[in-house]
């Protein structure tokens, strides 16, 4: 009665447990503990959970502070009476494990001796291995029927075991693993980490940063849902797997969306915590216990925990054990002590954990200290490991976190840092450890080549790897981890966008609500409508998109099960099973993630799907830029759409929301094409190209679009425009006569340009003609490039770039305002010979009236026609004295504090 004597040894453990009160009345408990140990013998386990149930509710309803539980005892949540036998063969596997920790141990090391300070880690791979050689061997499917497999989620810098297995299985070959870290000397090679931007057929998901796994593996599996629900792929019991370290939960990015998980019932999501109870510094929680710790987190948050803390080595000194010291004790250890007991020996465990207790010491007494030291933890045993996938893998309506009990370094001796704080740093092993660890895991390598930590190489014929091939084989082959097939789509042509291009005919519209019309007839067009994916966090209605609410429902896995309270009105909140749009309330970081499986969807699920990620331009790129790096090495594709643009367009908000710095941040993205578009038909022309690009052409790139909440008459799109606008630049207007200045105006500053431009004409004759620049981001890279080329081909004609073919045959300066910093503008100036004075809203945002925002940041028509006279000035070419005058007549502040500072 295993379940009962754990269920005793927890009574036992409370009520010694010094913050108990001291049994009062020993019969009063003796005869409760009849009735309940009556109950148990019948095997009604459910009973007793009811029981316990009524009778904690009635002591809360009387009032008492009953202490909210969410911890079981510091053992293994699966009895052992209730194990699945083992389905494969555990030498063999022991063998093919030994096999691949020790190439993943020796690619490191051999490559830190060719090369010191390349770096690499052995510890951490060390620790995961059994449970990533059980998944291997018994779970992780390549296929399912004809679908895709399972998705996994590698913990990043495990990644020499992964590389290790994926030779074993014949994926990889032994040059990879000598080129590990070696990447660009033309031979085949392995990155540090997960890259699918630089190993595109190998990884699928970039998770070397701490915290992106977690979240993103969480709305991975919400997404998979959201497509079954919406009958774009074909149900399965695939999952999701997030294998994760113990330190790196202590991201907030990796515990921030748990409720989601459950909330939606998400039974195809199993996270696998790898508790080695270190991180690269040292404990993750000396003072405490990080199992625990998580368990009551994630039991909290309604997920299924199953525990793995113990091997099987343990079962038979817990079977002795009928007081429950065991357990008492290793309650009472914190995971300091843990680390220290594996740090050492037999002798040092018998004495310091054993030894605290005379009869602890006694149940352990016929053990000799080796067979002490041999007693393993919960997640290196493949049998104990194996029960808990199956559970999880099993298991309905919640998805399920495992926590692994495991050593860090495990095997690698003192050198390789087992067990110790220097673990995660460790990359060389000394001689004697080396040789030590072939030893340890039986490897057939002899002494001389162990200390060369050469690759051990078996025969294909071997037994490992027929073993290895079959077991694979009934996984659906050899696990591949990323591919790029998937269904082309027949994108709309511009005349789709007819409406854009033909301009509001005077009506005042904002870019934001041009682009919400485009989004919903976009919805509705017959090739690429079922695959849009709007995201939105909780914004809908501050960017006019509610109409969408009823147009194509807002996905909910349970539907509605309410009557909304506006259910009588035409545009009522409308949830969903099938519902198109992803609500997401506020959290930026989960749309992200919702963007980036949405955006992945190609490679993961084989089908395209077109993200839009609407968003407040400030809580972008700065709030969850590393979750847009990662999409960038993902290959993601899709728009995300930077709303309440500009630090003066957005008025009233002040200096958290004014966002004049999102277009630096998404110039760092290699793969973001950026926009700030000033125009409806600026706005479509875009769209309309991305959406060739990426789904037509299959570029693997992704839009960075800025969109403005200012009203103002859209025009019709000038005849041509198209090729400046996905350039960057092309003439709006000309000025009456040849043009001495030019005015580049982008976003609604093109207005301020615009007037400007004709206040130059009217009051100075100066004549200057107004650009728009939809992108500076883009015609600097073009610039670079030619650039580039230009260099490395000194003797062949100069290439061009696209600013200088347009603006060569130009005369005088260009004066650039844009609602972003003046680094914007400023990307182009080695194009420019001189000539460019940018004008931007450098400094922090303040609450208060466009008007009043655009002077103060000098980027109104005044401060162009100032800048535009004091630099005609400088160059001789405007009376100095009437431009200080020209400057007091504007308005403009000469002596007042630079805005940049403010
Ligand atoms: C966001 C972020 N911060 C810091 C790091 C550097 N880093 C890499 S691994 C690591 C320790 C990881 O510890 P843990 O999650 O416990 O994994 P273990 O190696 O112990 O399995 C740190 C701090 C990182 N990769 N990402
Ligand atoms: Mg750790």
């Amino acid at each position: 009665m295993q379940a009962k004597a754990q269920l005793e040894q927890q009574i036992n453990a409370e009520i010694q447990a010094p913050s108990q009160t001291a049994d009062t009345d020993p019969q009063e408990t003796a005869e409760w503990l009849e009735a309940w140990d009556q109950i148990l013998d019948e095997g009604n386990q459910q009973r007793i959970t009811y029981l316990l149930n009524r009778l904690t509710e009635r002591a809360r309803f009387a009032g008492m502070n009953i202490p909210a539980r969410f911890n079981t005892p510091y053992c293994n949540t699966i009895p052992v009476e209730t194990e699945a036998p083992y389905p494969g063969d555990l030498e063999i596997e022991r063998r093919i494990k030994s096999i691949i920790r020790w190439n993943a141990m020796a690619m490191v090391v051999q490559q830190n001796k060719k090369d010191p300070g390349i770096g690499g880690h052995i510890a951490t791979y060390a620790s995961i291995a059994t449970l990533m050689e059980v998944g291997f061997n018994h779970f992780f499917r390549t296929t399912i029927g004809d679908e895709p497999g399972d998705f996994i989620y590698f913990q990043g810098h495990a990644s020499p075991g992964i590389y290790s297995r994926a030779y074993l299985e014949g994926r990889l070959t032994l040059k990879h693993l000598e080129n590990f870290r070696h990447e660009l000397r033309g031979e085949p090679t392995l990155s540090s980490y997960p890259h699918p931007w630089l190993m595109p057929d190998f990884w699928r998901f970039p998770t070397v940063s701490m915290g992106l796994a977690s979240l993103n593996a969480i709305y991975q599996a919400r997404f998979m849902r959201y497509l079954e629900n919406r009958g774009l792929i074909a149900p399965t019991d695939r999952k999701v797997w997030a294998f994760l370290g113990d330190g790196e939960m202590d991201e907030p990015e990796s515990m921030g969306s748990l409720t989601l998980a459950s909330r939606e019932k998400l039974d195809n999501l199993i996270f696998v915590i790898n508790c080695n109870l270190q991180r690269l510094d040292g404990p993750v929680r000396g003072n405490g216990k990080i199992v625990q710790e998580l368990e009551a987190a994630f039991r909290g948050a309604g997920w299924n925990v199953i525990k793995v803390l113990w091997g099987r080595g343990w079962d038979p000194i817990f079977a002795r054990d009928k007081t429950g010291i065991l357990l008492r004790r290793m309650e009472e250890c914190v995971d300091g002590e843990y680390q220290s007991f594996r740090a050492k020996d037999g002798r040092f465990l018998r004495e310091k954990f054993f030894g605290k207790y005379p009869e602890l010491a006694q149940l352990v007494a016929d053990m000799s200290d080796e067979e002490l030291w041999l007693l393993r933890r919960g997640g290196h045993d493949s049998i104990k490991v194996y029960n808990a996938y199956k559970r999880a893998f099993e298991h309905k309506d919640q998805p399920t976190v495992i926590l692994a009990k495991t050593i860090k370094g495990y095997g690698l001796g003192p050198s390789g840092g087992e067990g110790r704080n220097l673990a995660h740093q460790s990359k060389k092993l000394d001689e004697t450890d080396l040789v030590n660890m072939t030893d340890r895991f039986e490897l057939p390598i002899s002494d001389e080549d162990a200390k060369a930590a050469k690759f051990y190489v078996p025969p294909q014929n071997s037994p490992e790897i027929i073993y290895l091939q079959e077991r694979r084989q009934t996984l659906g082959g050899s696990y591949l981890l990323r591919e790029e097939k998937s269904d082309i789509l027949d994108t709309p042509p511009l005349d789709f966008f007819k409406e854009q291009l033909a301009g509001s005919e005077g009506r005042e519209v904002s870019t934001t609500m041009a682009f919400v019309r485009i989004l919903t007839n976009l919805l509705k067009e017959k090739n690429v409508g079922k695959r849009v994916v709007p995201i939105i966090p909780d914004e809908a209605r501050t960017f006019g998109m509610e109409s969408l609410f009823r147009q194509v429902g807002i996905y909910a896995s349970q539907g509605q099960l309410y009557e909304p309270h506006d259910a009588d009105m035409f545009l009522y909140y409308k949830e969903s099973k099938d519902g198109q749009i992803l609500e997401e309330g506020i959290t930026e970081a989960g749309s992200m993630c919702s963007f980036t499986a949405a955006g992945t969807a190609y490679s993961n699920y084989r089908i395209e799907m077109i993200p839009f990620f609407i968003f407040y331009s400030m809580f972008g790129f700065q709030r969850v830029g590393d979750f847009i790096w990662a999409f960038a090495d993902s290959r993601g594709k899709g728009f995300l759409c930077g709303a309440t643009a500009g630090r003066t367009t957005l008025n009233g908000e002040g200096l958290q929301h004014q966002d004049g710095h999102s277009l630096v941040l998404s110039s760092t993205v290699p793969t973001c094409a950026s926009y700030d578009p000033a125009f409806a038909y600026e706005v479509a022309v875009i769209i309309q190209d991305g959406m060739r690009r990426m789904y037509q052409e299959m570029e693997d790139l992704f839009y960075y679009i800025t969109l403005y909440n200012e009203n103002y008459a859209q025009p019709p799109m000038p005849e041509g425009a198209e090729e400046g606008i996905l350039k960057g630049i092309y003439k709006l207007k000309a000025g009456n006569g040849k043009a001495k200045v030019h005015l580049w105006g982008s976003g609604p500053m093109i207005n301020e340009a615009l007037r400007a431009q004709q206040m130059l004409a009217e009051q100075y004759k100066v004549h200057a003609d107004v650009w728009s620049v939809t992108s500076y981001n883009e015609l600097r890279r073009d610039a670079l490039r030619a650039e580039r080329w230009n260099r490395l081909h000194p003797a062949e004609e100069e290439q061009k770039p696209y600013i200088t073919e347009v603006m060569e045959k130009t005369e005088g300066p260009i004066i650039a305002s844009t609602d972003y910093m003046k680094i914007v503008p400023d990307q182009l100036a080695p194009w420019l010979g001189g000539l460019l004075v940018s004008l931007g809203t450098d400094g922090f945002g303040r609450s208060e009236n466009r008007e009043h925002l655009r002077r103060h940041f000098e980027i109104n028509a005044e401060s162009i026609v100032a800048a535009t006279l004091s630099r005609l000035a400088r160059e001789g070419k405007f009376n100095a004295k009437k431009a200080v005058q020209a400057l007091a007549d504007l308005g403009v502040e000469t002596e007042g504090i630079d805005p940049a500072i403010a």
